[in-house]
């Protein structure tokens, strides 16, 4: 998929309308469209990466980064002290339906253990 058509990188570049809660020059954040959860908010990079499978040494500041934004949505938005999830769906079979890197935080409710 080209990132012309990528749809969060459209959500990125603000071509589609998502309410943004954080955003720096590596990442954004914003409020998933179907929410599992009171909170319910994904961390992209801006880059285009399908994956986390695409993981490589160069981007390792950038993931470690993301993780660091994933905790600070979850501290503004009230749920770092009541627990939350960071989830990364990586292909298909694992439930990844938009292929372009997101981390999933998701809080605000009791959460379950194993994940379906
Ligand atoms: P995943 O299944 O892990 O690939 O998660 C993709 C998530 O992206 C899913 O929870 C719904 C969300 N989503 C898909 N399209 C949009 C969109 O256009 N805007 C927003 N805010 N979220 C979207």
């Amino acid at each position: 998929m080209s990132e012309q058509e990528c749809i969060f990188c459209r959500v990125a570049a603000g071509e589609i309308k998502a309410e943004i809660v954080y955003e720096d020059e590596r990442a954004v954040a914003f409020r998933d469209i179907n929410p599992q959860a009171p909170v319910h908010v994904l961390v992209i990079p801006r880059e285009h990466i399908a994956s986390l499978s695409d993981a490589s040494p160069e981007r390792d500041a950038l993931f470690g980064h993301l993780l660091r934004v994933a905790a600070q949505v979850a501290a503004v938005e009230g749920i770092s002290e009541s627990g939350f999830r960071t989830v990364v769906n990586n292909g298909a079979g694992a439930g990844q339906s938009v292929f372009h890197l997101h981390l999933h935080v998701i809080g605000g409710r009791r959460l379950s253990w194993p994940p379906g």
